[in-house]
């Protein structure tokens, strides 16, 4: 319902607002779903990184018996030992090679025998475990050497490397793995680096073992997380997503209701924002006073003061105009019943009716309680009927008009000449007046056909008894033609304007030759 021409932004709040709640599920749910990827794959990295730790564990609990078992044999000759050497390399699955030294030489290894290489206990973290990147033999290939000593003498043992790579690789295929030796550290490609290892950026766990110096480091890349949010959790998501859309599309629904034209006249009905307005309708002659239509205005918060034809064809067309109307008539009558003393005996109350007011007998209520509020045979109440949206005669609305006529309540045919009602329909409902659509009185003095429609309609008029109000009258030469044709009333912006209450009471006192004088009128509108 566009009451003024300004029209709201295209982004306002209004049209934010859905999209924003439509999102909330989404970013609220992929917050979730997120959290709870994190969590699943510290609980897997955790799970992982002990899993490996065991293994290496078992692996390196194998070269230890195998060394424990040879370290008596230490700097005893070396074809006295060879057979104990390659004994437990036989014996043992994860034991590579065993090999004795003393006084910081290897003299004895079950591979070759006789042999003469330094060793640098120095190498070895905490002297026990040395992660190599190749021997003489296996250049380039990854081992996991062993070391026990006793005094200057000892045994070591060699694990081959590719059962770490079977470790790291086995237990778990999709995440990166590290196995760190003192400053040496391997991934599952098997390759030996020196220095820091890179940390993971999702779940990045280390943990040491107990028992020997090593520690196994876990973790995933970036993109982990949302590999699976789209592999595990496709049907929650297009969940959330069907949420945010029916989220949205109810938020939307839900401010477009807010804001229909009929929530906007009940909350306008609520507040009490229609009024009144007053134009005088004066009678031939004097030109005094005879009466006055009620015109609705809606003084709105935002807007100010409505016009009717804004809002009135909404308020039709939901059925609120008929509240409305009550609404209407209940103010005029308090508006005026307290300044009823201004007011000439039989002065006209013209109140403007739509068909659908006319279904049921409530009417008669309304125009009681409207004649209620004044002194009896001091105003006459006329229900205007544009004859644009004619009333059925059915039994009931002639039923209605009976009981209406019978009350002294007076019926108009507004806008008379711009609908088609016939002469059997006027009789019908006993219509006492019609008022004349400016349209023709705009005419007068210019469109020929126009003017001998009106002329007709005076004549009509007479013939058949009726009341005449001519609308619209703006010129002195409409006002003079018409009374030269005998219109009983006549009504326009030449005479007055409609006015509110205040203006239309302090008018009326203040006009010279208002017939009764205001003795008894209250004080405070004959200021100004
Ligand atoms: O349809 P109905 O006759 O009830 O409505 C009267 C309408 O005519 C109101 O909108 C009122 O403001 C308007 N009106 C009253 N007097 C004049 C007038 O002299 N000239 C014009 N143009 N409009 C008028
Ligand atoms: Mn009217």
């Amino acid at each position: 319902m566009p009451l003024s021409v300004k029209r709201s932004a295209l982004w306002s709040w209004r049209a934010l607002l859905p999209w924003a709640i439509g999102v909330v599920p989404l970013v609220f749910g992929l917050v979730v779903m997120n959290w709870q990827i994190e969590r699943e794959l510290r609980a897997s990295s955790q799970a992982t990184t002990r899993q490996v730790v065991e293994q290496v564990e078992r692996i390196l609990d194998n070269l230890a018996q195998a060394a424990q078992a040879l370290l008596p044999l230490a700097g005893r000759p070396c074809e006295e030992a060879q057979l104990a050497l390659r004994g437990e390399v036989t014996r043992n699955a994860f034991v590579r090679s065993t090999n004795l030294f003393q006084h910081d030489t290897l003299y004895c290894t079950s591979l070759f025998g006789d042999f003469d290489e330094p060793v640098d206990a120095s190498d070895y973290t905490d002297g026990t475990l040395w992660l190599m990147d190749g021997n003489s033999v296996t250049p380039g290939h990854a081992l996991l050497v062993y070391r026990t000593s006793s005094g200057d003498r000892g045994a070591i043992s060699t694990a081959d490397g590719d059962h770490l790579v079977t470790a790291l690789r086995l237990i778990a295929p999709d995440e990166d793995l590290q196995l760190r030796v003192g400053n040496a550290w391997m991934g599952s490609d098997g390759v030996v680096h020196h220095g820091q290892p890179p940390a993971y950026p999702v779940a990045d766990v280390t943990l040491g073992s107990t028992r020997y110096p090593f520690s196994v480091h876990g973790g995933f890349t970036a993109a982990k997380p949302g590999e699976l949010l789209r592999s595990h959790y496709p049907a929650l998501l297009s969940l959330l997503l069907l949420l945010g859309v029916v989220a949205g599309v109810v938020c939307r629904w839900q401010i477009r209701r807010a804001n229909s034209p009929r929530a906007e006249l009940r909350r306008a009905l609520e507040a009490d924002e229609f009024l009144p307005y007053f134009q005088p309708v004066v009678r031939k002659g004097d030109y005094r006073w005879a009466g006055a239509e009620v015109l609705m205005r809606w003084n709105h918060p935002h807007e100010g003061l409505v016009r009717p034809d804004l809002f009135i064809p909404y308020a039709e067309h939901s059925g609120q105009i008929v509240e409305m109307t009550r609404a209407l008539m209940l103010h005029t009558a308090q508006s005026l019943a307290p300044y009823a003393a201004l007011l000439e005996d039989g002065f006209h109350i013209g109140v403007n009716i739509t068909a659908d007011h006319c279904r049921d007998l409530a009417l008669i209520n309304d125009c009681q309680t409207f004649l209620q509020h004044f002194p009896p045979g001091r105003v006459r109440l006329t229900l205007e009927l544009t004859e644009r949206k004619l009333i059925e005669a059915t039994p009931a609305t002639l039923e209605l008009f009976e009981k209406l006529h019978e009350m002294g309540v007076m019926i108009a045919l507004d806008d008379f000449g711009t609908g088609q009602s016939s002469l059997n329909y006027l009789r019908q409902f006993k219509v006492d007046y019609l008022k004349i659509d400016q349209s023709f009185v705009a005419m007068i003095g210019s469109d020929a056909l126009s003017q001998h429609i009106l002329d007709s309609v005076i004549e009509l008029s007479g013939k058949l008894g009726l009341g005449i109000v001519a609308e619209g009258v703006e010129t002195e030469t409409q006002r003079d033609y018409l009374a030269r044709h005998d219109v009983d009333y006549q009504q326009g912006y030449l005479f007055a304007r409609p006015m509110p209450a205040a203006e239309f009471l302090q008018a009326l006192a203040t006009r010279p030759g208002v017939a009764r004088l205001p003795q008894d009128a209250p004080p405070e509108i004959m200021r100004g």
